[in-house]
């Protein structure tokens, strides 16, 4: 294989750049710029159509059929020369290369970017290997990286330890790496076809993106204070992130205790030095219920957490309400090795 890949590079010489599609947008003004990337096909699926107001979506891929069908602000095919634009079948070696290969565009699109989430599933090729060479730019950059990756399911051993390669690769260019396992969101039997059984987790983290953007850039109930954002991101350690869903009438325990008995990955939260927590809810929530859930919230965690929140409104889920906590620097044995 690994021939094969320096042979490719070798004849992609001539290959100056990806090709870029779709259309490109200006920023209109002089908000802080954000962007949400996709990468792989995963990534791609939970970036496609998304509309994040003061956000830009990135699709980068090496598979041109997939590519084709997303859409994104841009989107960028990578490595044609390596892949022939067939994908990265399964290597995670030809996705950081193909990563590599187009680092100038990548670097060129990703300027000035305060704030850059970057997404994908583990396992397969070119999310696995591109999403930390994506993550790395964007610090490089200057920008504040959160990631937002899936984790396969218990059975896929293959694919099992391609995702920890891959985490490994992510936790050595950040610690804000939110991991979301299959395991825990969909039953097992739900069909596994991309784009149909994966729509619970790609709505989760598309929201979680979303959410968070909009809570710093858009007039919000409570906006989030983007100095305080990078705070809690810095912290050295590893992440995990809680959702709690609960009806409004359950009140901020209710909530809380929804929020902390759903980790989405096998991390403890005890011990975090940072906590980023957004609540969304209808038009109905008001300030004094989000401030109840915060506090119950903050009462969970060391006295010394840097904590930072947000809250927003949206029409149609009057009635209920979504807690999100990122909780941060924890230290943990689930820390992979190679980051040790
Ligand atoms: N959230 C989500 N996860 C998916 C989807 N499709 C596949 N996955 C998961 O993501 C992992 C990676 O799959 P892909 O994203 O298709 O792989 P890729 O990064 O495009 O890699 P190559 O196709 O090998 O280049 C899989 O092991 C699945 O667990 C999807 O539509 N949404
Ligand atoms: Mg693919």
């Amino acid at each position: 294989m690994r021939d094969s890949v320096n042979e490719a590079l070798k004849n992609a010489r001539s290959e100056r750049e990806p090709i870029e599609g779709a259309f490109n947008k200006e920023d209109a003004d002089n908000r802080p710029r954000i962007a949400i990337v996709g990468c792989g096909g995963a990534g791609n699926n939970t970036i496609n159509r998304l509309r994040v107001t003061g956000a830009e979506t990135i699709a980068v891929d090496t598979d041109r059929q997939h590519l084709d069908t997303v859409q994104a602000d841009r989107r960028f095919l990578i490595a044609r020369s390596l892949t022939k634009g067939l994908g990265a079948g399964g290597s995670p070696e030809i996705g950081r290369r193909a990563d590599e290969m187009g680092r100038a565009v990548l670097e060129r699109a990703l300027e000035d970017t305060v704030l850059c989430f970057v997404t994908a599933g583990l396992g397969g090729g070119t999310g696995t290997g591109a999403a930390p060479v994506v993550a790395q730019i964007a610090k490089d950059q200057g920008a504040t990286v959160i990631v937002l990756v899936g984790y396969p399911f218990n059975e896929e051993t293959a694919r099992l330890v391609r995702a920890e390669e891959g985490l490994a690769a992510l936790y050595r260019v950040t610690g804000s790496v939110v991991v979301l396992d299959n395991n825990r969101l969909q039953p097992r039997k739900q069909p596994r076809l991309p784009g149909a059984g994966f729509t619970a987790m790609d709505r989760l983290i598309a929201g979680t993106a979303k959410a968070i953007s909009e809570a710093i850039v858009e007039p919000s109930l409570i906006n989030i204070d983007f100095d305080d954002l990078r705070t809690v991101t810095a912290k050295e350690g590893v992440a995990v992130m809680h959702v709690g869903d609960a009806d409004l009438g359950s009140g901020a325990r209710g909530a809380v205790r929804d929020c902390l008995s759903h980790p989405m990955f096998d991390i403890d939260f005890h011990g975090a030095t940072g906590a980023l927590i957004h609540i969304t809810g209808g038009s109905d929530l008001t300030l004094e219920a989000t401030e109840e859930i915060v506090s119950e919230l903050v009462w969970e965690l060391d006295p010394m957490t840097d904590v930072t929140w947000g809250a927003r409104t949206e029409s149609g889920v009057e009635g209920r309400v979504r807690v999100v906590a990122i909780m941060t620097g924890i230290r943990s044995s689930r820390i992979p090795r190679a980051t040790r």
